[in-house]
C-alpha cells in the first residue's frame, strides 16, 4: 500500500479519556462500564479520521501502583510482582475500552507504553513511534494508557496518560488535545472543595502557570496528581502551540463536540490568549 494514499495525520487529536470518567476511582478496579460504553459511541459518531485515544489507569492501575511504591521506584524485590500486577490492571482497564471501541467498529488498536518506552528519572526518554505513525497513516486508532514502565535511573517508574499525551502531541505534531475529565474545565479553585469555583473558558499559558497552586490536587489515590499534575503536564505541548481543550466527560455529548470541533463548555488552553483567563 502507497503510504501518500492513506490516512493524512497532520490533523491528529489525541484524546484523553481520565481515570476518573472511565472508572469510579475511591472504589478498587470498578469501571464504570456505562461511560466507557457512551464515550465509544461519542467517538464513533464524531467520525474523526487521525485520532490517538490515551487513557489513564483510576481505580486499576492507582491503587496497585501505591501498594508497591512503584511510583517511587525499584527499592527491593519484592515490587518486582507490583510491576506486573500494575500493567496487569492496565490491561484489565484497556480491554474493557477496547471492547467497546471495537464494537463501535472502531479500528482500535492497544499499543503497551511498557513495551515500547523507557523512562528516565520519571520522563519519557525512549518511544519507539514508528509503529504508532504506521497505524496512524494506515486508518487504525492507536489506544494507548497511563502505565508501569522500566526506567533507566530508578529501574522502574509510573508513565502517566498525561505525559503521554503531551509527548505524543509534540512528536507526532497533533493539532490539539481534548482532555476528557470529570470537572468542566480549569476553575479559578477547586471545585470539589470551593463552591464559589468559576469556570475558566479561555485561558492563556501565562495565565495557566499562575494559577497552578489553586488547581486540584487528586483527592483519592492518584499517584500522578489529578488535575494539577495534568497541567503541568500539558505545559510543554501548549508551548508548542498544542491547542489544549479540557471537557467534562462525565457528561454526555461533552467529547463527541470536542471533537468534531463544536462549541463546548470546557475550558481551551492556547499558547498566547491576549486578554488572559476569562472566568464565566
Ligand atoms: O491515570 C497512571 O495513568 P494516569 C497509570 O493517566 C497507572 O495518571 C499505572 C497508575
Amino acid at each position: 500500500m502507497k503510504e501518500n494514499i492513506i490516512t493524512n495525520i497532520s490533523k491528529l487529536t489525541i484524546l484523553k479519556l481520565g481515570g476518573s470518567v472511565i472508572t469510579t476511582k475511591d472504589s478498587f478496579f470498578t469501571p464504570n462500564k456505562k461511560a466507557i460504553i457512551r464515550l465509544a459511541e461519542e467517538i464513533a459518531r464524531s467520525d474523526v479520521k487521525s485520532l490517538i485515544i490515551v487513557h489513564g489507569g483510576g481505580s486499576f492501575g492507582h491503587p496497585v501502583a501505591k501498594q508497591y511504591k512503584i511510583n517511587k521506584g525499584y527499592k527491593d524485590s519484592s515490587q518486582i510482582i507490583g510491576f506486573s500486577k500494575t500493567h496487569q490492571a492496565m490491561t484489565t482497564l484497556n480491554k474493557l475500552i477496547m471492547d467497546s471501541l471495537i464494537g463501535q467498529n472502531i479500528p482500535a488498536i492497544e499499543i503497551q507504553p511498557s513495551s515500547c518506552m523507557i523512562t528516565k528519572s520519571g520522563r519519557i526518554q525512549v518511544m519507539e513511534q514508528r509503529p504508532l505513525t504506521k497505524l496512524l497513516r494506515m486508518g487504525f486508532v492507536p489506544v494507548l494508557y497511563g502505565d508501569a514502565v522500566l526506567d533507566a535511573d530508578t529501574g522502574f517508574a509510573i508513565l502517566s496518560g498525561d505525559q503521554l499525551v503531551s509527548t505524543l502531541a509534540i512528536q507526532l505534531n497533533a493539532r490539539h488535545i481534548i482532555i476528557g475529565t470529570d470537572v468542566d474545565g480549569i476553575c479559578t479553585a477547586d471545585p470539589k472543595i470551593d463552591l464559589s469555583a468559576k469556570l475558566i473558558h479561555h485561558i492563556s499559558l501565562s495565565e495557566l502557570k499562575k494559577l497552578q497552586p489553586n488547581v486540584g490536587k487528586a483527592k483519592v489515590t492518584d499517584v500522578t496528581g489529578g488535575m494539577f499534575g495534568k497541567i503541568i503536564e500539558l505545559i510543554p505541548a501548549i508551548e508548542q502551540k498544542i491547542k489544549v481543550i479540557i471537557v467534562n466527560a462525565a457528561k454526555s455529548n461533552n467529547v463527541y463536540k470536542a471533537l468534531k470541533g463544536e462549541k463546548v463548555v470546557g475550558t481551551i488552553i492556547n499558547k498566547g490568549v491576549e486578554n488572559g483567563a476569562k472566568p464565566n
